[in-house]
């Protein structure tokens, strides 16, 4: 029997409208439904998934710092902030934990400005452009690595 981890999922701004307005862009599923998602493959791969969203940089990097000590990988969909935000990756940083980025759209794929990531550089890995499916397989990513 393994030990149940903790990981704790994080959306950045305007993630709270998914489903809500460009579905060409990021699909119809809500944030609810994500949720839901992970948080169902979390108890089926022995986890225990808390998920944030918040549109203040302020916000998320206080949820971040509040989950030192309190789990065991975190997974990030920084949105917009992941362009941008230095802030954002050194409160990431300081966990010392492990963090899977996710990204619904490909990033590669759209304007330039977002080909950079702030966050990639200090991920275990990144998945980009598979759709809202990407958090359950970085979920997976994240456990597996957790894991081994
Ligand atoms: O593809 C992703 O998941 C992004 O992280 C989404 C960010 C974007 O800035 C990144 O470059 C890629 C934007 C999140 C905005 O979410 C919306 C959802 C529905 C409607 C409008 C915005």
């Amino acid at each position: 029997m393994s030990e149940t981890l903790r990981i704790l999922v994080v959306h950045g701004p305007n993630l709270n409208l998914l489903g809500t307005r460009e579905p060409e862009v990021y699909g119809r599923t809500t944030l609810a439904e994500i949720d839901a998602g992970v948080a169902a493959a979390g108890k089926d791969a022995g986890c225990e998934v808390e998920s944030f969203q918040s549109n203040h940089e302020g916000e998320l990097i206080d949820r971040i710092q509040d989950a030192i000590g309190q789990v065991d990988g975190i997974l990030v969909n920084p949105g917009g902030l992941t362009h941008s935000s230095v802030a954002l990756r050194d409160a990431l940083v300081a966990t010392s934990l492990p963090v899977v980025e996710v990204h619904i759209s490909n990033v590669f794929a759209r304007e330039d400005f977002r080909r950079h990531s702030y966050i990639s550089g200090i991920a275990l890995g990144v998945i980009s452009g598979l759709g809202t499916v990407g958090y359950r397989l970085g979920l997976e990513a994240l456990t597996a690595h957790l894991r081994r």
